[in-house]
């Protein structure tokens, strides 16, 4: 079969009528930031882009220089297309409205320009996550309660996963679909059309070292998988965790799996580690749209309606068979203590 570039796939997409002309053109002018991004990162200690900026971001995080470098990169690429009315991101504290000189669009983009930023040191996979919103209507100058939709409003989100091949994840909510840049050419090829994940696994993702600190809920579910074939589950788990949210999530998308970043006493009083708007809520619209499920152990990810920017959550997600079994037990847990 004749490979299919992401412009073609888009233009399809506007074709079916499930995306329109901005839209399409915000998806392509992100796809080609992202490639940029991912020649910075390639270039590892020679681009001389390794290590701390020496500033901190909104939340208090040390910024490495290929945070500050990738949100410059998305900023400045999607600043003068006239698709998008502002952005926001995980690097800057207010929404970035678009220079008056540029004419305005009708969406909102948010992005997590790198995650998993304390890997690019140590040459382990790192991404871009995005998530794409309608500009409430009449809105010229937008602020940040114009952003507070929750996930179900989403009109498109995605991530790039710049590993062994730089890879592009994207739903518009018809399924979810994978690209694989060819750097050759310097395109985006679909690489898989309306990807599903089993519903059921053998393989979960967490933290360990923060078990002292999880609710009871979370020690008991844990507790079950590592008791394997002996214990009430019956069978063997096996565990990875590589610490760049899009790589966990880039396994579980292809062979199934589970992630969890649980609530725990340390981050109890932020709400949780992982940010709603352009973590969570682009994630699981992406897992969800490939058959799998996203909670925060008690709600679901997407109903629910943000309180702030940077707001944070506990995130479940992946094989729907796991994220039920403990989101049950969160549930359960609550009912008991109600
Ligand atoms: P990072 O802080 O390095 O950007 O976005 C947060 C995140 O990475 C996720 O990508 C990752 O899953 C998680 O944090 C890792 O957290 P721990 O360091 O607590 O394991």
């Amino acid at each position: 079969m004749k490979p299919v570039s992401l412009i073609q796939f888009l233009i399809e997409e506007r074709r079916a009528g499930r995306i329109n002309a901005e839209l399409s053109l915000l998806i392509e002018v992100v796809a080609r930031a992202c490639k940029r991004i991912a020649v910075a990162t390639s270039k590892g200690a020679l681009g001389g882009v390794l290590g701390n900026a020496g500033s901190d971001n909104v939340q208090g995080e040390a910024q490495k220089k290929l945070d500050v470098i990738s949100n410059e990169i998305l900023l400045e690429a999607n600043a003068w297309g006239g698709h998008l009315a502002a952005c926001a991101s995980e690097e800057m504290e207010d929404p970035q409205p678009i220079p008056d000189m540029y004419p305005k669009g009708n969406h909102l983009l948010l992005f997590d320009p790198l995650d998993g930023s304390s890997n690019i040191d140590v040459n382990i996979s790192v991404g871009t996550i995005f998530s794409v919103l309608r500009c409430p209507e009449h809105v010229t100058e937008p602020k940040v309660e114009d952003f507070l939709q929750p996930g179900t409003q989403q009109l498109a989100a995605g991530y790039v996963v710049y590993g062994p091949a730089t890879l592009l994840v994207l739903t518009f909510g018809h399924g979810t679909h994978e690209f694989t840049l060819d750097r050759e050419v310097g395109s985006f090829v679909l690489s898989r059309r309306d990807i599903r994940i089993p519903e059921q696994t053998a393989e979960f993702a967490i933290n360990m070292s923060n078990q002292r600190h999880w609710e009871a809920p979370m020690q008991r579910y844990v507790g079950e998988l590592l008791a394997g074939k002996e214990g009430p589950r019956g069978k063997d788990f096996n565990m990875r965790w590589v610490a760049s949210m899009v790589a966990d999530v880039h396994r579980i998308i292809t062979r199934g799996g589970v992630f969890f970043y649980p609530l725990d006493a340390k981050i109890k009083a932020k709400g949780g580690k992982l940010r709603l708007m352009y973590e969570a809520n682009p994630m699981a619209f992406i897992v969800e749209q490939a058959g799998g499920a996203a909670t925060t152990g008690r709600e679901r990810i997407l109903d629910i309606q943000p309180a702030g920017l940077h707001q944070r959550v506990p995130v479940f997600l992946g094989s729907r068979g796991e994220v039920e079994v403990a989101t049950r037990y969160h549930r359960e847990a609550d009912v008991a203590h109600a």
